[in-house]
């Protein structure tokens, strides 16, 4: 639990604060890696509100508490069901790295990697499938103590526990993959993903190596366009409506090529009807017209017309997209230079903006994201005058929550997503 322990000493009915439960510490044996996998899907599947929606045995407790390994989980991944029986009815996708602490690798890139069995220490409640623990029929062994028996005899075996032992922000056993940021510099057609990686997280990854994708000044943007939940580039040319997309992020010609809007038009790519899948859709500036399409064309042809058109926002004003109220589907935000505000509405559809705020400068490019991976999509700008990313974790006015000074070169553009 979360009980804070003042200085001084800690008594054996501390320990059973902390853990006030009868539970016997249970040895399981010979736990295969995937179902190892299978576990931490299990404890990462109820992170997000909108979890219970899909799994109403979501309840508290189910999150892990581990040692002897670290696990990387990304909550835009998939959540794992299990049925009253423990049978999986969708599988999980959540759990992206998983490493023991002799640096053995059990999950890499989301992918289980072949080797031997697991011995797992645990509690006798969990081992037996408690808080839905899919430890299937594997056996398992009651030892003699009960968890708050073990908790006390290590403490008295550490003698002394100190607050450098346990860092705020914990030590990284377990972290939370968000989303990230990259840069287009669109005089070359040079991507560089990411750049940046809010630090509520450490970051999994270096800064990428650039690739080229485009021609200099194409419109850039980025997005899930197979559904595999990694984002990749896309370019919009705006002299005449063609849609570039690629769906690796490394360097070679369109994967998918259509035509779509008329020249001028904005790209807004975003999953509008949150089946997934992200999708090209134009925002209008001399109209201030938003146009939604839920599909994809192919084949260098035309994708026909927009399957929904609304107003909304003055002319000038510049498109970002996300999803503000964390239920699934991206709507349209606006960034207002000429006031510094930002706008947005939670529905696809014309009427006055659900929220407004004051972010950024003339001159900043304001994009959306999940920037602590919680669900919800919150403002981030790149100002070019600095080379400097800013962002907020909450969809109210205020100062940035963090920041990171990046290397540029050229006319940097900036893109945020998941790039696996
Ligand atoms: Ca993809
Ligand atoms: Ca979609
Ligand atoms: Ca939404
Ligand atoms: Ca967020």
């Amino acid at each position: 639990n979360n009980t804070i322990v003042d200085a001084g000493d800690l008594t054996v009915l501390d320990t059973f604060d902390m853990v006030p439960f009868l539970n016997f510490l249970s040895l399981v044996r010979d736990v295969p890696r995937a179902q190892f996998k299978l576990l931490l899907e299990n404890a990462v599947s109820c992170v997000l509100p909108s979890d219970t929606t899909a799994n109403p045995n979501c309840g508290t407790g189910r999150f892990a508490q581990i040692a002897g390994f670290e696990f990387v989980y990304d909550p835009a991944g998939t959540a794992l069901v299990l049925d009253g029986n423990l049978n999986v009815v969708t599988q999980g996708s959540r759990v992206k790295e998983v490493t023991l602490d002799d640096g053995t690798k059990i999950v890499v890139d989301g992918v289980v990697v072949a080797g031997p069995a697991i011995n797992v220490a645990t509690i006798d409640f969990l081992a037996n499938g408690g808080d839905q623990y899919p430890f299937g029929n594997l056996p398992y062994e009651i030892l003699g103590n009960t968890y708050q028996q073990s908790l006390a005899d290590y403490i008295e075996f550490l003698e002394t526990v100190t607050a450098a032992d346990y860092p705020e922000g914990g030590e990284g056993r377990i972290q939370l993959a968000t989303e990230q940021m990259g840069l287009v510099d669109t005089s070359q057609g040079t991507w560089t993903l990411p750049v940046a990686t809010p630090p509520q997280t450490l970051s999994l990854l270096a800064v990428g190596a650039p690739f080229y994708f485009g021609n200099p000044g194409d419109f850039p943007m980025i997005g899930d366009w197979d559904c595999d939940g990694t984002d990749t580039p896309g370019l919009y040319r705006q002299s005449d409506g063609f849609v570039y997309l690629r769906n690796s992020n490394t360097q070679g010609v369109a994967d998918i090529r259509f035509f779509f809007g008329n020249p001028g038009d904005v790209p807004i790519p975003g999953d509008f009807d949150g089946d997934g899948c992200d999708t090209v859709s134009l925002y209008r500036p001399a109209t201030s017209q938003v146009f939604v399409i839920n599909e994809l064309g192919a084949n260098n042809g035309g994708l026909g017309a927009a399957e929904t058109t609304y107003a909304f926002g003055n002319p000038g004003d510049v498109p970002f997209v996300g999803d503000f109220d964390g239920d699934g589907d991206d709507t349209i935000g606006l960034h207002r230079a000429s006031t510094g505000f930002v706008y947005f509405r939670n529905a696809l559809t014309t009427g006055i903006a659900d929220n407004s705020f004051y972010w950024g400068d003339p001159g900043d490019v304001v994009f959306a994201g999940d920037w602590n991976s919680d669900g919800v999509d919150t403002p981030a700008l790149f100002r070019a005058s600095n080379s400097t990313f800013y962002w907020r974790n909450s969809n109210t006015a205020g100062n940035a929550q963090g920041s990171a000074t990046v290397t540029t070169t050229g006319t940097p553009y900036p893109v945020g997503g998941h790039f696996g």
